[in-house]
């Protein structure tokens, strides 16, 4: 029996998995669909081929970020090549970026590019859905400007706040999975949104989306959010920048403002992680942005929807294009290790000889051509002797600044050879202005 409206009978009609279904009321024009102001509740269906639904989630992609001035656009194609062949092994039901698609509001050219043959080919070469939403980095308007031209029966983009938040709703064997999209937003923009103006926190902020998702969700699906917070008790690395724009304001957000949802797939935090169970979860960036993260395994979520909501998670692990590591050790030493051992990773160096090495950075770029940053440990440790110097400089014998300089720049006073050089140099100095 044909029901115009039953999204069963859609796919059938259509020979496709997808099918749209509408209640209560339906609007020619999809694009109005989604504003906030719309009263119409909007369901859209994909039935999945898995028995139980399999959700690939990642995030903080950061496309046209740079590693110490150098681009990662090589990089960051391997490892969008990584998330599509891990969609098609798996047969993932949905793609999930959770937010920091690019690194900036006005991303480069080449990223831009970069992201839409990305989507072209998850498109085009599966079936797998897209949720998507804007991180802190990224501009809200341009991940926005996605959604509307987008296939609403296949993907979910979320820039700009809404305050009817609808989800996208998927189906495998066990009825109806519903994904809720939460963009990063500032504090100011939801109070616009929300017309609350007692919005004064990222926490305010999350409690306000998850409350405009909640009363659309189904009664009897699963609920999966996705979102781009800093959830209470994750472990941050240097290149996240604060989600506050109060000056000492808690950004952190309680993981109880997601009570009820069976799954949330978060971004911001580039580091892999979950949080207090498997239900809570950052993916991580796939790629280590600084020296901080190095040794950081990156990977990527493949989460499995059980039919009671009970999720199995899998980390697939990236493997980066070029590693990033530090190289400790005395110049002579990391020369000759370096030998037949060239590389193209992100290095670090850290001299620990004793006295300052002519152009050590031009002898180590013939093996490491990456190698980004250098300097001598005792430097790394003399913070206190900088500040001492000038004072102590003031009120000293010549012989004593000279003896200071000598042991601040290569760590050692000066020997007593050396000390008569100085001395005698000293004098024959003092000798002369006397002539004079
Ligand atoms: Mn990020």
């Amino acid at each position: 029996m044909i029901q115009p409206g039953d999204p069963k009978t859609f796919a059938r009609l259509f020979r496709t998995p997808y099918s749209v279904g509408t209640i209560r009321s339906e609007s020619s024009d999809g694009a109005r669909q989604d504003r906030a102001s719309s009263p119409r509740i909007y369901y859209r269906y994909k039935r999945v081929r898995s028995a139980d639904m399999k959700l690939l989630h990642t995030g903080d992609l950061h496309l046209g970020r740079q590693f110490e001035g150098r681009s990662l656009e090589d990089d960051h194609a391997a490892v969008l090549d990584q998330i599509l062949r891990a969609l098609k092994e798996h047969a993932a039901d949905v793609l999930v970026v959770a937010g920091d698609v690019f690194d900036r509001t006005a991303p480069p050219e080449s990223a831009v590019r970069q992201f839409n043959e990305f989507i072209t080919r998850v498109t085009s070469q599966t079936d797998a859905a897209i949720v998507l939403i804007a991180g802190n980095h990224d501009s809200g308007d341009r991940i926005g400007a996605m959604a509307m031209l987008s296939d609403r029966r296949r993907a979910l983009v979320r820039g700009p706040l809404m305050a009817e938040e609808h989800p996208l709703i998927l189906e495998d064997a066990h009825g109806p999975v519903a994904i809720s999209a939460l963009p990063f937003a500032y504090e100011f923009a939801a109070r616009e949104c929300f017309e609350n103006p007692d919005i004064k926190s990222p926490e305010d902020v999350m409690r306000a989306q998850v409350a405009a998702a909640r009363p659309h969700v189904p009664e009897k699906a699963r609920w999966i959010v996705v979102a781009h917070a800093f959830v209470t008790g994750a472990a941050t690395s240097d290149g996240e920048r604060s989600l506050s724009r109060a000056v000492g304001g808690i950004e952190t957000v309680p993981s109880d403002v997601f009570d009820g949802s069976h799954y949330v797939a978060l971004g911001h935090l580039h580091r892999p992680q979950s949080i207090g169970s498997e239900r809570i979860r950052y993916s991580g960036s796939p790629l280590a942005f600084g020296f901080d993260e190095e040794g950081n395994q990156k990977s990527m979520a493949l989460v499995d929807i059980g039919a009671d909501g009970t999720v199995t998670t899998q980390l697939l692990p990236f493997e980066p294009l070029r590693g990033v590591r530090t190289l400790q050790g005395m110049l002579d030493d990391l020369i000759r290790d370096a030998k037949g051992n060239a590389s193209d990773d992100f290095v670090k160096i850290v001299l620990t000889d004793p006295e300052r090495r002519v152009e050590p950075m031009k002898r180590i770029r013939e093996f490491y051509p990456n190698a980004c940053t250098l300097y001598y440990e005792r430097d790394a440790m003399a913070p206190e002797m900088k500040a001492m110097t000038p004072g102590s400089a003031r009120a000293s014998r010549p012989e004593d600044v000279v003896a200071a300089f000598l042991d601040f720049t290569r760590g050692s006073p000066p020997t007593e050879r050396e000390a008569e050089i100085i001395s005698s140099k000293l004098a024959k100095r003092s000798g002369e202005d006397a002539a004079t």
